[in-house]
This record gives C-alpha cells, sequence and structure tokens, in this order.
C-alpha cells in the first residue's frame, strides 16, 4: 500500500459505489474498502433467503420447506424504486453502468386514503376516471395538471399570474380550489414530499418534482418506477465494475483501523496496520463514528407473502404510500412489493418492506396501518436502525460523508 490514492472511499453501499465509479471514470486513482465480505452495506440485497433468516433469526433458524429454493431469493435490506426519468437512471445511462444491469417497470403506484388503497391518477386520463375524489374535483386537479405541464419558469404567461419566486404551494392549491385530500396526495404521492412543509415554500420545486413523475409515468406507463432485477443490491456491483474498468481498486472483508489525519485534514486511511495514503475519504457513517451524528430512527419491516396486496389489481410488484395526515402522523408510511417479475423471490412469493421514520417509543405500533393492507403475512422481519449524518461539510478535513438511508421506497 505504499502509493498515494486520489479518494478512498470506505463501504460499498449504492451511494459509496456510484461515487468510486464516477471518480473513477473522471480519473481519479481510486482504493474502495468494506469491512464485509459482501456489496452493498446497510443496503445489500441478502441471498439465499437462508442468510436472511439466520441476520435476523439467529443461527439456527431455517426458512420453511414451502419457501421453495432458497437461492432463488434475492431480499434488499433497503429496498428503493427508481424514477425512470430521474438523475440515477440519467446516470446509469451516461456511465453504461446499464450494460451490466436489467430493469423491469413497477407495476403499480397507489395512496392510501380513508382506510382504503387507490391508484395514483398522474394523467388528465387518470385524473378524470380515478375515484379518488368527486366529479367537480376531478375538473379542478386536471386544470392543475394541465398547468404543471405547461409551467415554465421562463416564460410569465405560463404562470397564470402567480410569481414563482413568491408564491407558496399552498396558495397553488388554493388557486386552483383543490381540497386537502387532493393537495395530500399530490404532496405525498406525486412530488413525494415526506412532510407537508413544501406547502409554505415557493412552488417551483414541487411543480419540478410533479413533473418528474408523470415524465417517468409516461415512459414505461403503469408506474413511474424502475427496478433491477435481482435486486438492488445489483446497483453497487454495477458501479464497482464500473470503477474496476476505470482503474479502481476494490479490497473487501477488509477492517479500518483508523483514519489519519495531519493538521485537520486527512492523510490516509490505516487497515491492518498499514497506511494508505489519500487525499480524500468518502464514506458511509458507520466508519466515522466521532464525525457524526443521530438525527433520528427508521422502523423497516420485510414480509414475505404469498400473494399479492390486496386492492392493488394483482399487481406482482407496487408501491403504495399512505401520507401522514391520513393516518395522524408527521411522516409518511412506505409500502414496496417485489416479486417473481424481478428475479427476487421464487414463483408464488412476494416481498414487501413497510417502512417510516420513528416518530413514538413503540416503532412497531406506527407501522400497524402499513402492515395491515398487506393481508396475512408468512414471515415479517423487523428493524429499526439508527439515522446518521455528518457533523460538517467535510471541506476542511476532506472526509465526505454520506447520510443513512431514509424510509421512502
Ligand atoms: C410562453 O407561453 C405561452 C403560453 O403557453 C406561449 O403561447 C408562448 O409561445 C410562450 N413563449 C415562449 C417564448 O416560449
Ligand atoms: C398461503 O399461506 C397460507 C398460510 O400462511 C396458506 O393457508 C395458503 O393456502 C397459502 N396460499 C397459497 C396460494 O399457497
Ligand atoms: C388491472 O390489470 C389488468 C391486467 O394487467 C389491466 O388490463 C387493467 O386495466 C387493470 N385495471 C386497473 C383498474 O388498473
Ligand atoms: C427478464 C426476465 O427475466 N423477466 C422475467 C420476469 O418474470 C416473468 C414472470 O415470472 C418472466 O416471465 C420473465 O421472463
Amino acid at each position: 500500500m505504499e502509493e498515494e490514492y486520489d479518494a478512498i472511499v470506505l463501504g460499498t453501499g449504492l451511494k459509496e459505489c456510484i461515487l468510486s465509479g464516477l471518480l473513477s471514470v473522471s480519473g481519479k486513482k481510486v482504493l474502495h474498502i468494506d469491512r464485509n465480505n459482501y456489496y452493498g452495506g446497510e443496503s445489500a440485497s441478502l441471498t439465499p433467503l437462508e442468510q436472511l433468516y439466520e441476520k435476523f433469526l439467529g443461527a439456527s433458524a431455517k426458512p420453511p420447506a414451502d419457501m421453495g429454493r432458497g437461492r432463488d431469493w434475492n431480499v434488499d435490506l433497503i429496498p428503493k424504486f427508481l424514477m425512470a426519468n430521474g438523475q440515477l437512471v440519467k446516470l446509469l445511462i451516461h456511465t453504461g453502468v446499464t450494460r451490466y444491469l436489467e430493469f423491469k417497470s413497477i407495476e403499480g403506484s397507489y395512496v392510501y386514503k380513508g382506510g382504503k388503497v387507490y391508484k395514483v391518477p398522474a394523467d388528465e386520463t387518470e385524473a378524470l376516471t380515478t375515484s379518488l375524489m368527486g366529479m367537480f374535483e376531478k375538473r379542478r386537479f386536471k386544470k392543475f395538471l394541465v398547468w404543471v405541464q405547461n409551467f415554465d419558469p421562463a416564460n410569465s404567461s405560463t404562470w397564470d399570474g402567480m410569481d414563482p419566486t413568491k408564491t407558496t404551494m399552498q396558495q397553488v392549491y388554493e388557486k386552483f380550489g383543490l381540497d386537502e385530500n387532493t393537495a395530500d396526495f399530490t404532496g405525498h404521492s406525486l412530488a413525494l414530499y415526506r412532510n407537508d412543509q413544501y406547502k409554505n415554500e415557493p412552488y417551483p420545486p414541487a411543480v419540478a418534482k410533479i413533473r418528474l413523475y408523470s415524465d417517468s409515468l409516461a415512459r414505461y406507463g403503469k408506474s413511474p418506477y424502475l427496478y433491477p432485477l435481482y435486486g438492488l443490491g445489483e446497483l453497487p456491483q454495477g458501479f464497482a465494475r464500473l470503477s474496476a474498468i476505470y482503474g479502481g481498486t476494490y479490497m473487501l472483508d477488509k477492517g479500518v483501523d483508523e483514519l489519519v489525519y495531519e493538521n485537520g485534514r486527512i492523510v490516509g486511511v490505516k487497515s491492518g496496520g498499514e497506511v494508505a495514503k489519500c487525499k480524500q475519504v468518502y464514506c458511509d457513517p458507520s466508519y466515522v463514528k466521532d464525525k457524526v451524528k443521530k438525527t433520528g430512527q427508521v422502523i423497516r419491516a420485510i414480509c414475505l407473502l404469498n400473494h399479492t396486496i390486496p386492492n392493488t389489481n394483482d399487481s406482482q410488484s407496487c408501491q403504495i404510500i399512505i401520507p401522514q395526515k391520513q393516518v395522524g402522523r408527521h411522516y409518511d408510511i412506505y409500502i414496496s412489493l417485489v416479486s417473481n417479475t424481478n428475479m427476487t423471490a421464487p414463483k408464488g412469493w412476494y416481498i414487501a418492506m413497510v417502512s417510516t421514520t420513528v416518530e413514538t417509543a413503540n416503532p412497531e405500533a406506527e407501522i400497524i396501518p402499513g402492515l395491515q393492507l398487506l393481508g396475512p403475512i408468512a414471515e415479517k422481519f423487523v428493524c429499526v436502525s439508527d439515522v446518521y449524518e455528518p457533523i460538517d461539510d467535510g471541506l476542511e478535513s476532506q472526509v465526505f460523508i454520506s447520510k443513512t438511508y431514509d424510509p421512502t421506497s
């Protein structure tokens, strides 16, 4: 380890692997280390199924025989869907990582209102046929969607008299006469905000997020979301391969003793008694406990089902968002479902995830509204994890730390 690296990346979570891929492509000399002997860190996909049982229920726990072959399962610890027209997909195409992966479209996008599950209406046709709203509200919502589609920050005649620098999103809802339920599903299941703060801010970012949703939907039809075959864990590996092609070095199963600083600035990483020199470090919070603060907790329940989720038109994969207000909370509850269509479970089996930001001392009770939508659950694995973020921006030390994954799907 005599040479000096431009950057050392610690941890092989998705964010870290994207970084090392991009750094390598831009000509930087990168060393990538992970203490685990597998890719993905906290966001790994576990396979075979036996690994999931061992992790949550102990070394002697075994899945029942009717769950099929263990290696037909790829269970994401932190499942995430990709917006078809979003930044990550653009990055995958731009870097050519799409060569190593195959994606499928998620079949449905749903939202919870007043105890029931509804398909999310995202274009003008769907707006007019949805049972989510009454007849007059549908027309107002359609007018709103048309305005969103035409909005151009550079052309004041598309503003409809609403100054983008001064008008809040709440005022936009009021201008179109949209009621609180419509605002609720627009903000949470189209714009994907996690709470209601955006309502008091100027509207252009919210409009851009709604546009992203409908443009993504327009690309594939059934939902705006994509998901890799064999699970999200394929993504970090795709970026790792990219990095390797451009000369990046990967070392798995290698512990990190400490980060070495001179005058408050990073100069190397010590591992196995040796120091590898570097100019920068990029890492997840678990490698730098002294430079992060805990900001909350996330609860996630991985649920194995032998059926699709009721009221989702038998969708083989889908997302359901439960907006906070619908169940008297501050943060939304997210449900995702993947299955055999995505090569993550044997035929006839489904993997659902229910997740949210913890708000009380009894997190398991908080996800009950989500669990109740799933129907009978064959097996449930629950985990509550701490959320960390860096205490500074890293410019001085040149140690750049990512945030823990949020509960969104
Ligand atoms: C501005 O928007 C109006 C209304 O949509 C449109 O007719 C006009 O062509 C646009 N002007 C420019 C310069 O894009
Ligand atoms: C699903 O599992 C339940 C038991 O949890 C069982 O009663 C039912 O028959 C199973 N359904 C199918 C389609 O296998
Ligand atoms: C339900 O799914 C079927 C088959 O995929 C599709 O033809 C139909 O339009 C869907 N119905 C609704 C209400 O989405
Ligand atoms: C690309 C791919 O492997 N698609 C499979 C997804 O699952 C469906 C349904 O089980 C299969 O028919 C496809 O071949």
